[in-house]
């Protein structure tokens, strides 16, 4: 299975230790095809030597070739939100992970859509038991 893991970067880091420990995870599913979103030397500028144009680009082919989006949507992120409309135009199965908090609500174009699996978990071995459960109906 190929699976595109998609987490903020200019929205904010601030999970990004979070985000190693889930795409390490999801290995023992298949093939990580987003592995850098967990690259702690990435700060929020999202700096790197690609244009915006190129990584766009790469990483649309990436989600077109996936066969299962997860998002972990807490920090909100346009980049990610628009990830996941794509996902949904483009017929991918896709999964958001919430972690409840007192500094944001998940917005309701994500958690009112009927084509997403919303999970709420509170941490990484709650993420396990509930990514197991459906991950194996896949
Ligand atoms: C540095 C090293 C590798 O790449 C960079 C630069 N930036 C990005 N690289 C790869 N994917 C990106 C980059 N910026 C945004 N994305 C995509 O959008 C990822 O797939 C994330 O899921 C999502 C994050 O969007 P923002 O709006 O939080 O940046």
């Amino acid at each position: 299975m190929r699976i595109y893991f998609a987490g903020s970067i200019r929205g904010g880091r601030d999970d990004v230790e979070l985000y190693i420990d889930i795409i390490e995870y999801l290995k023992n599913f298949g093939e990580v095809l987003t592995e850098h979103i967990g690259n702690q030397i990435i700060s929020s500028d999202g700096e790197n030597n690609m244009s915006d144009l190129d990584i766009h680009d790469r990483d649309m082919n990436w989600l077109l070739d996936s066969d299962i989006i997860i998002a972990e949507v807490t920090n909100p992120s346009l980049g990610v939100g628009y990830e996941i409309g794509r996902a949904i135009e483009n017929n991918k199965k896709i999964i958001c992970l919430y972690r409840k908090n007192n500094k944001n609500r998940l917005s309701a174009m994500i958690a009112g859509s009927e084509k997403i699996i919303n999970i709420n978990y509170s941490n990484l071995n709650d993420f396990k038991l509930l990514i197991d459960k459906h991950l194996k109906k896949t």
